[in-house]
């Protein structure tokens, strides 16, 4: 029987199923980390029944179970005194996740179009769960992940991205994302917060992987870092662990992006679906945040949109992903669900359906004092495709761009992209790299 009498008034959960009530202001002992926010709770209104798991710490009660509802009262942030204002997020009511929706992709086909069709169109975010992507696959990439980053720096700076190869390892500070939206600074010079994070790309689809895109120069972009088989020495099985997992992100890009065509009840409901078939052009990306140390000067990564078509993320059960609600110009919290799915839109996609699609701008603020890691599956057409989006709706412009160039615009701001690209806004059909060095060894 609790003996929680009516002093404890704090509760916080871990990711186990325990709760914790706390009698101090917010430390909450028995959680690794410093929760997100605490639940202010009405103690006197917590059953007898509950088991108290440990009473003997003189700040904090666990009990095993879940509190009900009756019993909350409010929820407060538990933020360092010295986080600036604007990387705060706003705490969304317990009741009200509504405002991130989440899709069971195992219900009714009608269903999942309905509610897939408010959440592409007012927000651009939305967690997916049953999507049919084994656990087992999920969790042997994320241990994988971890392993590689656990290498020295010394070890992963062997496949580091040279500048015109779009693959390979970066370190902090190789991508800062803090101003990559201000369109006044195409080179992304002006960052103000550093991105505290480290990362590896790889081509996430290696159909693509072929003689004939090989031949073509830009397709360099999508080769795989120096080699992978050096990577497996040093952790066993990554290339094939993160070649499943890229083999099941791309059938679930192609089967969302036909869902979305569908749902949207577009003139052509399949012409979304068309233009990845095939040669889609694929970035699988690992990442590894670690907690932050100088909230003025850093940031997990900086707020931005993605540069393509549909992302597919993977994130940890740490949290600090955070999404902007435009009307309300407020920061909303992305919460973690197990082996759940991410999925938002990018900027390539926004343009082409005239902001029927919309690009939403997003950031991750890693408040904890524990190592976070996620990783996004950016999915976009094949490299040439010529994107109008009069060709979308006869009502939008006519203005015919290709993915590449827009993807070597975007590479060029985050500075992932070196002077291969100079000429990213070229017509269609003019974009030969003025820097074809071989690639290192
Ligand atoms: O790590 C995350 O949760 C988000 C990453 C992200 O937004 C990106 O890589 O574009
Ligand atoms: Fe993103």
């Amino acid at each position: 029987m609790p003996t929680v009498g009516s002093a404890p008034n704090l509760l916080a959960a871990d990711k186990s199923n325990m709760v914790y009530l706390s009698r101090s202001e917010n430390l909450v002992e028995g959680l690794k980390d410093r929760p997100d926010l605490v639940i202010e709770i009405d103690a006197r209104k917590i059953p007898d029944h509950l088991k108290v798991v440990n009473e003997d710490g003189s700040t904090t009660v666990a009990i095993e179970g879940s509190i009900p509802s009756e019993a909350l009262m409010n929820v407060v942030s538990v933020l360092p005194g010295d986080l600036p204002d604007e990387l705060k997020a706003r705490i969304v009511d317990p009741f009200d996740f509504e405002s991130i929706p989440i899709i069971d992709m195992s219900q009714p086909e009608e269903k999942i179009l309905r509610k897939l069709k408010t959440a592409t169109e007012n927000i651009g975010f939305m967690t997916v769960v049953n999507h049919g992507v084994n656990d087992t696959v999920i969790e042997a990439m994320c241990d994988k992940s971890k392993e590689f980053f656990d290498l020295s720096q010394s070890v992963k700076e062997r496949w580091k991205i040279d500048g015109d190869v779009l693959s390979g390892y970066f370190g902090k500070g190789m991508e800062n994302l803090d101003n990559v939206m201000n369109d006044d600074d195409p080179e992304g010079k002006k960052a103000v917060k550093v991105d505290n994070k480290e990362g590896f790309d790889m081509n996430g689809n290696r159909e693509n992987d072929t003689e004939e895109n090989n031949s073509d120069t830009s397709y360099r972009w999508l080769e795989n870092p120096t080699n992978f088989s050096e990577i497996n020495l040093e952790v066993p099985d990554f290339e094939a662990t993160m070649q499943l997992y890229q083999k099941q992100m791309l059938e679930l890009g192609v089967r969302l992006m036909g869902l979305i065509g569908r749902a949207l009840d577009l003139r052509d409901p399949d012409i979304l679906r068309r233009t990845c078939e095939g040669k889609a052009v694929c970035h699988h990306r690992i990442l590894h945040y670690p907690p932050l140390t100088d909230y003025h000067k850093e940031v997990s990564i900086g707020a931005h949109v993605d540069y393509g078509f549909l992302t597919i993320l993977h994130q940890d059960q740490v949290g600090g992903l955070q999404v902007l609600n435009s009307k309300k110009q407020s920061w909303v919290h992305v919460p973690p669900i197990k082996n759940a799915f991410v999925i938002n839109f990018g900027d390539m996609l926004a343009k082409w359906t005239g902001n029927k699609i919309p690009a939403t701008i997003h950031r991750v603020v890693n408040l904890t004092s524990s190592e976070r890691y996620s990783s996004p599956y950016f999915f976009r057409p094949s490299l040439k495709t010529v994107l109008n989006p009069k060709e979308f709706d006869e009502s939008l412009p006519d203005e015919a761009t290709t993915c590449e160039e827009v993807l070597a615009s975007f590479y060029t701001k985050a500075n992932l992209l070196k002077g291969a690209y100079p000429n990213a806004n070229n017509t269609p059909g003019d974009k030969t790299p003025v820097d074809t060095k071989e690639k290192a060894a």
